[in-house]
């Protein structure tokens, strides 16, 4: 049925503001222009090929990723929509080796904002839903923040985090550390509306979700709980699972925020070197807070995700995030090897 008195995201944050005092003007302004930031990517990707939008940049980032051009169209949207605002002190971004300054002419905020402008990039050209990522920190006073250090807090410090999904509607989901809502962006009225207040994610799932291909280099503990799975019925579970992975973090992790179930992007034997596949400070980070504000759990098999303390920019995680007796199990996999 519609809405007849549809709430805004600027009303839900000038009540969260008022009632609870989980966020300042500052930091409702931050949030407010990164969500219109995110409309304009949101235009960018509905385009597709009208907007000559798809396709590589002829660019790397500096993980050595190819940049697809809306990777780099929507760091840009992110940088300039947020750069003259006077809330941030600066911002870091999957896309760029450094952080990026506030200019000189405008004024400087306390808060630092990091994303990853356009996840699930490898999508985009077949029309498969793709998503922002954004984690918001506070500035300490004697850091620089043209520096990486100033970024390197743990994921405990965190006072915002939000994703977007560009799918068959485009929503924004987001935390301000007191539960997880969800907004739809209403097209003809061009705002988010709120669509669904303190979103839990169900305790039990029978539905997991990993790159199966990775299958021979993953660690004994994943490869164990994936062979449970596999087994149904007649295994050890005692249930048939189903298995989904889209390839986009964003849409992965909504799917099971809506209906449960358990992501992986573990440790194995490929990602090793690295630490693993996703990047701790604008996916693993952001991700974790609103899974584990939404009543689940996140884990790199070993320790929580939102107590790592960050020793790189860019640096990569295992990642195990959903429902919360799902994660446990697969922890205490990881415990017992
Ligand atoms: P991206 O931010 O460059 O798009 O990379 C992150 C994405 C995640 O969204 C997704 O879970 C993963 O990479 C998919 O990896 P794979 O192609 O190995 O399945
Ligand atoms: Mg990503």
């Amino acid at each position: 049925m519609k809405n007849t008195n549809p709430i805004s995201l600027t009303q839900f944050l000038i009540e969260e503001q008022r009632a609870h005092g989980t966020l300042n003007a500052e930091l409702r302004l931050l949030l407010e222009v990164v969500a219109r930031a995110c409309k304009r990517i949101s235009i960018a990707v509905s385009k597709g090929a009208l907007g000559g939008v798809l396709g590589d940049a002829g660019t790397g980032n500096i993980q050595g990723e190819a940049q697809k051009k809306l990777d780099v169209l929507s760091n840009e949207i992110l940088l300039q929509a947020n750069e003259w605002g006077g809330h941030l002190a600066g911002m870091a971004s999957e896309e760029m080796d450094h952080p990026s300054c506030i200019p000189g002419e405008y004024p400087q905020g306390g808060y630092l904002l990091l994303f990853d402008p356009l996840d699930g990039s490898s999508n985009i050209d077949v029309n498969i839903s793709v998503g922002t990522i954004f984690s918001v920190l506070r500035a300490a006073d004697d850091a620089d923040p043209s520096t990486d250090e100033a970024f390197l807090q743990p994921g405990t410090q965190q006072v915002a985090a939000g994703y977007t999904v560009y799918g068959p509607s485009t929503l924004l989901v987001l935390t301000v550390g007191r539960g997880v809502h969800v907004f739809t962006l209403d097209r003809e009225q061009g705002s988010f509306v709120l669509t669904q207040r303190d979103v839990k994610i169900p305790v039990k799932t029978r539905e997991f979700s990993i790159n199966a291909s990775n299958a021979r280099h993953w660690e004994a503990p994943v490869k164990r709980y994936i062979d449970e799975c596999l087994a149904g019925k007649e295994g050890p579970r005692g249930d048939d699972f189903n298995m989904r992975w889209v390839a986009s973090m964003v849409a992965d992790v909504h799917r099971i925020i809506t209906r449960g179930g358990v992501f992986m992007y573990p440790l194995d034997a490929k990602t090793q070197k690295q630490g693993g596949k996703l990047r701790l400070m604008y996916e693993a980070n952001p991700m974790s807070f609103i899974v584990e504000q939404a009543g689940g759990a996140a884990s790199t098999g070993r320790a929580r995700i939102l107590d790592l303390v960050p020793e790189k920019l860019h640096q990569r995680v295992p990642v195990i995030m959903g429902s919360r007796e799902e994660v446990e199990r697969v922890v205490g996999y990881h415990a017992q090897a």
